[in-house]
Order: structure tokens, then C-alpha cells, then sequence
């Protein structure tokens, strides 16, 4: 018996690479999620940096209850079974009338991991409509292997500017729009990008990636991920403290050094390197 997903939700995933939407918070919880994401940016005077974007429930309670709340895994349990590892978790922020997007990309030739297994829940904390960029996908597209370009295009929010080298156009392609608090699921396979935000409020979603506890580390020798449910008979990666209070001095010590780990993996035979990431 599924636990959150329905048969349908299953199915649809398993045929398609995503399933949406879901309702992974309530409208409240994500209105208390941004409100914090606010208050983080405020006190820090900008909105948020590279440095605190990646791997961010190693520094926010309120990002590591998220990334750990019930309904959600179960989903993810649903997907991928009752051994799950959390490895990473990123905000995704487009401000309003602002050119950002994300390019057509398959994450899975970027991240290292041994197997397609990987579920992302992609959390909408503010709206996400077509007007504010929200994500699309290709359907079916989890199950090919595409080549991509790698443009470095100031506005590309991706490391190395990913663009799918296929003629999207003639493809078919589904919109993923989301209120607060609605999540979508996507393969790591699954092929999806995202345009510009033309609307007058942020467009802001947390993304995070599980895997079942099997999964290894290709491109690294050392990785950490946080263990979320069940347990780890593998111990391929290092758990993830969880922090006591936002911005703990031992929780801002292990992201550097997990954030430094990620940034290897990501840039991994890249030709140009970001060095604020
Ligand atoms: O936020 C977006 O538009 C894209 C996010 C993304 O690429 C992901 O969650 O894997």
C-alpha cells in the first residue's frame, strides 16, 4: 500500500519521470518558510548568495524540518522505499521581472551518483506560475540519455549554463505551476528547465534531492548526505549533522566543508569554475 502517493501518482511518475502536484506543506507552512527565508535575507542585507543557497538545511532548523517532514517522504518512500538519504537540499530564486532562468538539463551527468534512483522534490514557496517561470518537463525523457552544451550564460542559473543540445521545440513539453506549498516530483533523469520570472513577486522554491541509501559517490571520495528515513546499511556517504539553531558555528564548519565537496562534484571536468559558488 502507498503511503502518500496514489497508485495513478505512481504510475504516472514511473511513465512519465514526475508527478505533480503534490501537497507537500500547507500554505501556512510555506508562508512561515519564506517569512524565515526573508527575515535570513534581511539580516543578512541581500537576497540570498551562492553561499547559503546549496546544501542549506546543514545551516536552517526550518530547512532540515522541511527536508525531514512526514508527507513528503512519505512520497519519497513511495518512489524509492523506506532507506532514504537527503543530498542535497537548494533554493531556486528568480526576482521579479528578472531575466534568470533555468536551461533544459538532465541533472543526473552532473551529479555523480551511481544510479537513476534519485527522486527531487521541488517546493514552491511562493507562486509558481507559467508567468513566474515556474519548471516544465519533458515527459519520458528519464528513460534517454541526452548530450548537453555548456554556455555559461550569465542568466542560466545552472553551474555551467547546461542547455540540452535537442531542439526542445519539437518536443512535447508539460508546465509544472505551483502554489505555496505544492511540490512536484521529478526523476533525476527527467529532462526540465524553466523561463524568466514576468510576474511582480519572487519566484521561490526549495529543491531537494533523495536517494535510496544504496547510492555512491562517483566523483568524490568524500560526500555527505543526510540520513532521513529508515536506515543506512551502506555508509557510502557521511551523515549529515543536523544544526541546532540557524547558523550554528559547527553546522556553518560541516556545510563549508560539504558545500566544498559539492562544488568539486559539480564543477567536475567542467572548463570554467564559479568561484562565489
Ligand atoms: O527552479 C527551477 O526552475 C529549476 C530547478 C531544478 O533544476 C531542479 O530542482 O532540479
Amino acid at each position: 500500500m502507498p503511503k502518500a502517493l496514489t497508485e495513478a501518482q505512481i504510475d504516472c511518475y514511473r511513465e512519465n519521470g514526475f508527478v505533480t502536484p503534490f501537497h507537500a506543506l500547507t500554505t501556512d507552512e510555506a508562508a512561515a518558510a519564506r517569512t524565515k527565508l526573508e527575515a535570513h535575507e534581511a539580516h543578512m542585507g541581500s537576497t540570498l548568495g551562492p553561499l547559503h543557497r546549496s546544501k542549506s538545511h546543514l545551516l536552517f532548523t526550518w530547512v532540515d524540518e522541511i527536508m525531514r517532514h512526514s508527507p513528503l517522504l512519505d512520497a519519497v518512500e513511495d518512489l524509492i522505499g523506506p532507506n532514504i538519504l537527503c543530498w542535497n537540499t537548494i533554493f531556486w530564486i528568480k526576482e521579479p521581472r528578472t531575466e534568470s532562468y533555468v536551461g533544459w538539463h538532465q541533472d543526473l551527468q552532473y551529479w555523480g551518483l551511481d544510479n537513476d534512483e534519485l527522486v527531487s522534490v521541488w517546493v514552491a514557496l511562493s507562486p509558481a506560475t507559467e508567468d513566474s517561470g515556474c519548471m516544465s518537463v519533458i515527459p519520458g525523457s528519464h528513460r534517454e540519455l541526452l548530450d548537453h552544451d555548456e554556455t555559461y550564460h550569465a542568466n542560466n542559473l545552472l553551474t555551467r549554463g547546461q542547455e540540452l543540445k535537442i531542439d526542445v521545440g519539437s518536443r512535447e513539453t508539460v508546465a509544472m505551476p505551483l502554489q505555496p506549498g505544492e511540490a512536484s516530483l521529478h526523476n533525476v533523469r527527467a529532462a526540465h528547465g524553466s523561463g524568466p520570472n514576468r510576474s511582480d513577486d519572487r519566484r521561490i522554491g526549495l529543491s531537494m534531492h533523495y536517494m535510496p541509501t544504496h547510492t555512491a559517490q562517483t566523483l568524490a571520495d568524500w560526500d555527505s548526505a543526510a540520513l532521513v528515513r529508515g536506515f543506512d546499511e551502506y555508509g557510502h556517504f557521511e551523515h549529515a549533522p543536523r544544526p541546532e539553531y540557524d547558523l550554528a558555528p559547527d553546522a556553518v564548519a560541516f556545510h563549508a566543508r560539504a558545500a566544498g565537496a559539492l562544488r568539486e562534484i559539480v564543477y567536475h571536468g567542467a572548463r570554467q569554475i564559479d568561484p562565489t559558488l
